[in-house]
């Protein structure tokens, strides 16, 4: 059976103590309340990184994960940060092609590839993140839009590397706007991913693929979104900086 992941993307937020707080608080509550398999991501910013993993002790229900990684292992690239230093404080996770890092930063499909391979060769877990814009669903291309951002970014690796990527269907539309896809949509659409998936790698492949939505997802309707048949659990944005609600959403799983 797919593994069921509730990822927080911190995103630009938490100084130092803040995130050490906020992390605290989750590994409690985690602890306390989670009883199914689902497992917790926390992604948060490089500085956090360290000592997240420090205070984990261990529990193995939360795991600790970057917000992007460059796509070479070393060198002359100021400012950047490798696969390589992340996998030598343990980080576990890293999200690749979350759509701020499209828009803002001009990453296209050709460069997340290079970043999934360095990924993947340092034994880091990629998150990579697919989606549409408003204007792409609207004019109706938004399975074009999906698949080839998913063709173009992960198709090149082989069955074996493959599976070992989480899959983060994230609408463009439903990013930091309160607006939800309604869980026909997203199902709609994480339907049809795995489709592709199993076109590709075979059906034993996308079954085993762990398909998250992300966008705007909170607790009131992580249930519903969580119940359907091809999503496997969130990548929560703003309700993953406030302990209660982003534990309440890993619990739909329950
Ligand atoms: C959101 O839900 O806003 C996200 O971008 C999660 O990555």
């Amino acid at each position: 059976m797919r593994k069921k992941i509730v990822a927080g993307n911190w995103k630009m937020n938490k100084d130092f103590n803040e995130g050490v707080s906020l992390f605290s608080e989750v590994i409690n509550m985690v602890n306390d309340e989670i009883i199914g398999n689902q497992q917790v991501v926390v992604c948060a910013p490089f500085i956090h990184l360290n000592s997240l993993f420090g205070l984990k002790k261990g529990y193995d229900k939360v795991s600790v994960g970057a917000q992007n990684s460059h796509q070479e292992e070393s060198g002359a690239y100021t400012g950047e940060i490798s696969a390589v230093m992340l996998k030598s404080i343990n980080v576990e996770y890293v999200i690749l092609g979350h759509s701020e890092r499209r828009q803002y930063f001009g990453e296209d499909n050709a460069l997340l590839a290079k970043k999934t391979d360095i990924a993947l060769k340092h034994g880091l877990k990629p998150i990579f993140c697919i989606g549409e814009t408003l204007s792409e669903r609207e004019s109706g291309e938004y399975f074009n839009i999906v698949k080839s951002q998913l063709a173009e970014g992960t198709f090149h690796l082989s069955p074996d590397e493959f599976s070992k990527l989480v899959i983060a269907y994230e609408p463009v539309w439903a990013i930091g706007t309160g607006v939800t896809a309604s869980s026909a949509q997203a199902q709609e659409i994480h339907a049809f991913i795995r489709k592709e998936i199993a076109a590709k790698y075979g059906q034993s492949v996308a079954d085993e693929t762990t398909i998250l939505y992300g966008g705007s997802c909170n607790p009131k309707n992580a249930d519903e979104l969580f119940s359907q048949a091809d999503i496997d659990g969130g990548l929560i944005g703003g309700a993953s900086l406030k302990s209660r609600d982003f534990v309440d959403i890993a619990k739909a799983f329950n």
